[in-house]
């Protein structure tokens, strides 16, 4: 199997699974006011209750203790520790000094993401990341959370998939701010994005001794249909890293982690952008691309590639025999975990940590009391059995399931279930599904 350092964790964020959403000088997120605009949000929920994680951490951790992870991957409001007037907020802090304390007591390692969109509503009305000045707040509260929980955390994940945050938060629009920006805002928002990766980058490592440092972008991976075929691999290994293909633009991976790992954008990016590029400095590039630790990365579905005859990609159907995720979005491609972290490591050269992975089904409180999803546990044992064939060419250094608990699927609300554990939200009840006890049979071993 992997070897015995592997990280083996769950992933959660802090909209989706919070709850007292205007508690202890809490300001508002973008996704606190998208979520009141009627339409915007599938069922009408919204993350103001969930799963109460604010209130019920020392459960959350009882939890993660009893499925034995070594590591939990979470994220930090930007709103409960930084006040509308830029400033600390201690008490929004201490709640994330209390949840590592309480995780560390426990042997489990706190892996924190200090941006998983929900950003103060106050800075996305300065202009969010089109406001030129958004790295330097972002670096400020970089700073207060790196001390403030100095000691806690060496491990930390910049930001949350920037593809989602462009494409869904201002393009299509199902996330927020809602916000749609032309193609050359885009490039410019881009920009900044990575200009706050970069920033926040350097605070951690003044701050923090020993600090390990990613960003996680996520992916739908090529896959080859035919194994075998090595022109096809190669095909598909190049489609993936175009910075326009079949996932629309500003879907696409390289766009991201080119400038992060190799320095500069794709050639293709100066091309195909040539009349509304931002200005990029050489100072720029520097600056977003200092060296990380590892390549994380989220990864939940794929496509299948072939070859016509005349060598073409052609991308196929999706195999049916496999369960079917309750989103549109996630076909099951176990191959996904194996091209993908080999595209990746191919091209960026670095140890690779799966830090999202994970099936939506339609659970159901069964008679019995029980929530029984085999269909969740089967797609974990595919995916994972790729991951261990690919981590025999690649360093795999970790995986973390999406996720620990059924939350706020953002525009998709409460209906879509993601969690080993599930949720009850009319009493908070938290139920472990069958899929808790399968996953510790593949990783604890
Ligand atoms: C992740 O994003 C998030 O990080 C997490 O907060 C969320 O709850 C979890 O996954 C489950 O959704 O190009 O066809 O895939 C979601 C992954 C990737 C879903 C981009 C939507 C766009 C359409 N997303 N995808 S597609």
């Amino acid at each position: 199997m992997f070897s015995k350092d592997f990280i083996f964790g769950v992933a959660t964020a802090s909209y989706q699974i919070e709850g007292s959403i205007d508690k202890d000088g809490k300001c508002e997120s973008i996704w606190d006011s998208f979520t009141k605009v009627k339409g915007n949000i599938l069922d009408g929920s919204d993350g103001s209750k969930v799963c109460d994680s604010y209130l019920k951490y020392k459960d959350d951790v009882k939890i993660l203790k009893e499925l034995g992870v070594n590591s939990y991957r979470f994220s930090i409001a930007w709103t409960r520790v930084i006040n509308e007037k830029n400033e600390l907020n201690q008490k929004g802090l201490d709640y994330y000094i209390n949840l590592c304390k309480e995780l560390l007591k426990n042997n489990i390692k706190p892996l924190v993401t200090l941006y998983h969109w929900d950003m103060p509503k106050w800075l996305d009305d300065l202009g969010g990341f089109l406001n030129d000045d958004i790295c330097d707040y972002f670096a400020h509260y970089t700073d207060i959370v790196t001390k403030g929980l100095l000691g806690l955390v060496d491990n930390y994940i910049t930001i949350n998939e920037p593809q989602c945050i462009m494409q869904l938060g201002h393009r299509v629009c199902a996330h927020a701010p809602g916000i749609k920006y032309t193609d050359k805002e885009m490039l410019k928002a881009i920009h900044n994005l990575l200009k706050c990766h970069g920033k926040a980058v350097s605070v951690i490592r003044r701050n923090v001794p020993n600090s390990k440092i990613g960003f996680a972008p996520c992916a739908r991976p090529m896959c080859p249909s035919d194994r075998e075929d090595e022109l096809l691999e190669k095909k598909c290994y190049e489609k993936f890293f175009e910075c326009k293909n079949d996932y629309e633009f500003p879907n696409t991976v390289s766009i991201y982690s080119d400038p992060v790992f190799l320095g500069d954008y794709p050639k293709s990016y100066y091309e195909e952008f040539k009349d509304i590029l931002p200005n990029i400095t050489k100072e720029d590039l520097k600056l977003i691309s200092q060296p990380l630790d590892y390549i994380y990365q989220n990864f939940y579905t794929g496509n299948y590639y072939s070859l016509d005859k005349d060598n073409n990609l052609v991308k196929d159907e999706f195999y049916f025999g496999y369960p079917e995720g309750n989103i549109d979005w996630l076909q099951v491609v176990p191959e996904a975990l194996y091209y993908g972290p080999k595209y990746l490591y191919e091209r960026y050269k670095k140890p690779i940590i799966i830090s999202e992975n994970g099936f939506c089904n339609n659970d159901v409180v069964s008679i019995d009391g029980k929530v029984h999803d085999p269909e969740r546990t089967d797609y974990i044992r595919r995916y994972v059995s790729e991951l261990e064939m690919v981590s025999k060419l690649i360093p795999i250094k970790g995986y973390y399931y999406w996720s620990l608990f059924d939350n706020f699927e953002w525009n998709s609300g409460l209906k879509k279930r993601f969690g080993l554990v599930y949720v009850d939200y009319r009493d908070g009840k938290r139920i472990k599904k069958d899929s808790f006890e399968e996953i510790k049979k593949i990783f604890l071993k």
